[in-house]
């Protein structure tokens, strides 16, 4: 059921009073070089959902938490038995985070709450922010934990067991800033949810386009990984005999480069963590730690990239004498989103006469966990040089106020008057 935009085709939303809410978050946890540090369930984090509450407040929306700490800001539309039209994403960013990664898509919401607000203009169904814990799972792993968890995708149980590198649980550091809500995870209705997100990628800006229609994401796979080889004397260990994890390890990151490209266009590998132990400048490492992040659009080749993974861990296992233990912790197939909510944003953005293309999300979106329950989709922004996951990353005042009015007539369109 949709309507068409002539409703209130004139309806556009305040880019600046956007940009300028985007720029006041950036202030709360601000990371060294002009980015963000919010990382999930830290004060940083808390400080962020609390000014955030504040501003859905000011415009009377209700508030509910659930119990993994997703926040749901509501407007109440002239049917409430209706189940609520939804936009939202993450407040919680990579240590070395930008301003707008996640932050974008909540605040965009809120802008269309703002814009519907200041109009007088009434909806049948509610209209709902929605803010997802621990989408980065930059400090818990996996990412997007809160909206698996709301999808059906992991046990809760599973998820506030999660710990830090301090081994400080989920649950105990959700509790700890006051956001273990009442409300089951998992309980909450929706008709349908969108994201509003930068690109994180270079497609966009090459192309010129302004909007990205997304229509599905990537699958990925995440490996922990230890390597055990032997402690011993930098000195006086000849070489032949060494059992060194580090070598070994750096064989194994060789390989996950090798990997992403023997699996091209679109196979991308990454090794983002490693830990060395004993970690002394004159004792040959025994041990090793590190995290592995695949991912394919094509769930076959996705699996074929994990076989080859486990091929190199034997190889190397043999070749430098030491134990590998590869535990794959998280596979996310990849995602196609719904028809409905994907033509809703690529009317909006027609009839706004924004330049635009049809794209796969590179990154994991919570759009990408809710899409198994709610019919949902995504609209991309570019951002400079595709750079994310960058204290750097940057987008422009009017492609975000761009995708941010697509936002809103999309929700429009689903939302009805
Ligand atoms: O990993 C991702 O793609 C997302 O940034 N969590
Ligand atoms: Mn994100
Ligand atoms: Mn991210």
């Amino acid at each position: 059921m949709t309507t068409p935009m002539s409703a209130h085709h004139h309806l556009r939303v305040n880019g600046q009073r956007l940009w300028d809410s985007i720029m006041a978050m950036a202030e709360i946890g601000p990371g060294e070089q002009g980015g963000s540090r919010r990382l999930a369930l830290t004060e940083e984090d808390k400080q962020g959902r609390d000014l955030f509450i504040e501003w859905c407040k000011a415009e009377n929306c209700s508030v509910t938490i659930d119990d993994m700490g997703n926040i749901f800001a509501t407007r109440p539309g002239t049917d409430n038995d209706l189940p609520p039209v939804c936009s939202g994403s993450h407040l919680d960013t990579q240590p070395h985070g930008g301003k707008f990664d996640g932050i974008y898509g909540v605040l965009a919401a809120l802008e269309v709450i703002r814009t519907l607000n200041e109009n007088d203009i009434s909806t049948r169904a509610p209209v709902e922010i929605v803010m997802w814990t621990n989408e980065e799972g930059s400090r818990f792993a996996p990412a997007m934990v809160s909206s698996g968890v709301f999808a059906g995708l992991f046990e809760k149980e599973y998820a506030y067991s999660r710990t830090d590198s301090q081994g400080k649980s989920l649950r105990d550091e959700l509790e700890k800033i006051g956001y273990l809500g009442a409300q089951r995870c998992g309980d909450h209705p929706m008709a349908a949810l969108f994201e509003a997100h930068i690109e994180q990628g270079p497609i966009l800006e090459r192309d010129n386009h302004q909007i990205g229609i997304v229509i599905g994401g990537q699958g990925q796979r995440w490996f922990d990984i230890t390597i055990t080889g032997q402690d011993s004397h930098a000195g006086s260990t000849p070489m032949p005999g060494r059992r060194d994890a580090l070598v070994a390890a750096s064989g194994l990151i060789r390989a996950v480069q090798k990997i992403a490209l023997e699996h091209g266009p679109h196979g991308v590998g990454t090794v983002g963590e490693i830990s060395v132990s004993p970690n002394s400048r004159n004792t040959i490492p025994g041990e090793v730690f590190l995290t592995v992040d695949l991912r394919n659009p094509d769930d076959a080749v996705l699996g074929q990239m994990r076989d080859r993974l486990g091929e190199h861990c034997t190889s190397i296992s043999d070749s430098h004498n030491v134990q590998i233990n590869l535990d794959e912790i998280w596979h996310n197939p990849p995602v196609r989103f719904h028809q409905d909510c994907i033509r809703a944003v690529s009317d909006a953005t027609r009839a706004l006469g924004y330049g635009h293309q049809e794209m796969v999300s590179g990154a994991g979106h919570d759009a990408c966990q809710v899409c198994r329950i709610v019919p949902t989709s995504m609209i991309f922004v570019p951002c400079e040089g595709g750079l994310s996951h960058n204290e750097q990353e940057h987008a422009e005042p009017e492609d975000l106020e761009a995708g941010c009015n697509v936002l809103l007539h999309a929700m429009l369109a689903l939302a009805g008057r």
